[in-house]
């Protein structure tokens, strides 16, 4: 894939957001240090062909080590923000008591990012929840969002001073559905209705933590991430590929944005879902009156994160025809992601697809930032992450390459900007990642960073797409191809 030829230089407005995202699990490595005691994934990532080569976290990128000098390489890229997770199990290992060891790598990491004039853009929760809280119901236990909310306060107690962009949850749809309705995420439970169970506690655990946030500083900056889609039926004809596209919308989008945006849950959720129990019981069950108040508390940033389109089918096709890997575990039996949604597929469509079989569809990136301005009361909108594994080439230099990413970046840049010259109000733009990371069920597999990770020394070399992305960053446009050549080359 080449970058679209003919392009003009588009510009984006001046004070726009330009940074790289991380999360704790994915980089940090070190998961004795300090008091830090297990989280879901360390457990998780242990059972056989949970993780693709059987890869862990226990190294990563050795960050937790390395800090000072990830900071330099973001200070080098000029990027304004940088935005990572907090490791509750460092925090409050065990989900217990406050360990201050644990936070003071993070308020060390705070001062060194202000120090080079980076704004820090903390996350809360990024999947590692302590394995003790697991133990004990994990999200399926409603007094596991009272332990986020402690959690989260002890964070703010930490760092509040100094951080004012907040984000509560990183992608609850993983967290809930993944996590409990498929089992392709940490802790690999395979409950049926059991995610929408998740979701509620993971939503109220985030506005219980707004709610406290907002009071104890009005002037913070207050978000939520989540990771949307744009569903299309793969054949617009077929009744029940229309239906599929249906269900991927209600239960991988409506389920979150409803509830944060409009106070309630469609309707529609709970007739898809009659009949399916969890423990006996209906989801439902667990919303409790004053719940979606709480939940749809006011907040300042919608956070988006976006990798891929969807053509949903609910029809059979052969194997060979499906996109392999989009919510597939790749060596462990797993279930659909989507309560009662065994039938529902993804068609290859003839899409161009990235290392992880996910197809690429910039536009879809437009519509659906047009969709959230046009069907709800949104609040600004910062793409918290967007990018594309793709293999490297090192060359004999040691000079990594990475044509295929660079392409995928100038074509969805292109594709925000489209979105705000129609009016979206879109602030900022977060690169996923940094760095080649721990790629969850992927394990070391699949390298989506900016800047390349030799697992074997630690080196860090800033890829092409790297050495791009900071000139966009710094000049605030994206260049016609014709100057892609001069700045790269
Ligand atoms: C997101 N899926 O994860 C996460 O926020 C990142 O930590 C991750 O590295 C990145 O996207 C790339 O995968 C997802 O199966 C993982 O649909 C899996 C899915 C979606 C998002």
């Amino acid at each position: 894939m080449n970058p679209t030829p003919d392009q003009p230089t588009v510009r984006f407005p001046r004070d726009f957001l330009w940074g790289a995202a991380t999360a704790a699990y994915q980089i940090e490595g070190a998961v004795d240090a300090d008091g830090r005691t297990p989280s879901i994934w360390d457990t998780f990532s242990r059972i056989p062909g949970a993780v693709l080569n059987g890869d862990t976290g226990d190294g990563a990128c050795e960050h937790y080590l390395r800090m000072p000098e990830d900071v330099a390489l973001i200070k080098e890229l000029g990027l304004g923000s940088y935005r990572f997770s907090v490791a509750w199990p460092r925090v409050r290992p065990d989900g217990g008591a406050p360990n201050s060891a644990g936070l003071d790598f993070y308020s060390r990491l705070v001062d060194q990012l202000l120090e080079n004039g980076i704004t820090p853009w903390l996350t809360l929760y990024h999947w590692d929840l302590p394995q003790a809280l697991e133990a004990a119901g994990g999200w399926l236990a409603r007094d596991t969002a009272e332990r986020f909310h402690d959690y989260a306060m002890t964070v703010y107690g930490a760092l509040g001073d100094r951080v004012r962009h907040w984000t509560t949850l990183n992608e609850p749809w993983c967290s809930a559905f993944l996590g409990y309705t498929g089992g392709q995420h940490a802790p690999g439970r395979q409950e049926g209705v059991a995610g929408l169970v998740a979701a509620h506690h993971l939503m109220l655990g985030h506005g219980m933590v707004v709610e406290s946030l907002r009071s104890a500083d009005a002037d913070l900056s207050l978000g939520i991430t989540l990771n949307l889609t744009v569903a299309e039926p793969f054949d617009p004809a077929e009744p029940a590929d229309v239906d599929a596209a249906d269900r991927v919308e209600l239960f991988w989008n409506k389920v979150f944005l409803d509830p944060l945006l409009t106070g309630a849950y469609d309707a529609r959720l709970a007739a898809r879902t009659a009949g399916m129990t969890w423990q006996g019981r209906p989801w439902e069950d667990c919303v409790r009156d004053g719940d979606l108040a709480v939940i749809s508390v006011p907040l300042d940033v919608l956070g988006v994160n976006y990798y891929h389109g969807d053509g949903a089918s609910g029809r059979i096709h052969p194997p060979e025809a499906l996109l392999g890997s989009r919510v597939e575990h790749p060596s462990r039996p797993t279930a659909s992601p989507f309560p009662g949604g065994e039938d529902i597929c993804f068609p290859r469509r003839g899409l161009p697809v990235t290392g992880m079989d996910w197809e690429v569809q910039p536009e879809g990136l437009t519509r659906l930032l047009q969709r959230l301005r046009d069907d709800y009361d949104v609040p600004p909108i910062y793409v918290t992450e967007n990018g594309a594994a793709y293999p490297d080439l090192v060359g004999p230099d040691g000079s990594v390459h990475d044509p295929e990413r660079l392409a995928f970046y100038d074509q969805h840049l292109r594709a925000v900007h489209d979105a705000i010259e129609d009016g979206v109000d879109v602030r900022g733009y977060f690169a996923w990642s940094l760095l080649d990371n721990f790629e969850w069920a992927y394990g070391y597999d699949q390298r989506f960073g900016i800047v390349h990770v030799d697992y074997a020394t630690q080196r860090r070399t800033p890829k092409s797409s790297g050495r791009w992305f900071a000139q966009v960053a710094r000049t605030g446009s994206v260049p016609g191809v014709s100057d892609d050549v001069v700045a790269v080359g």
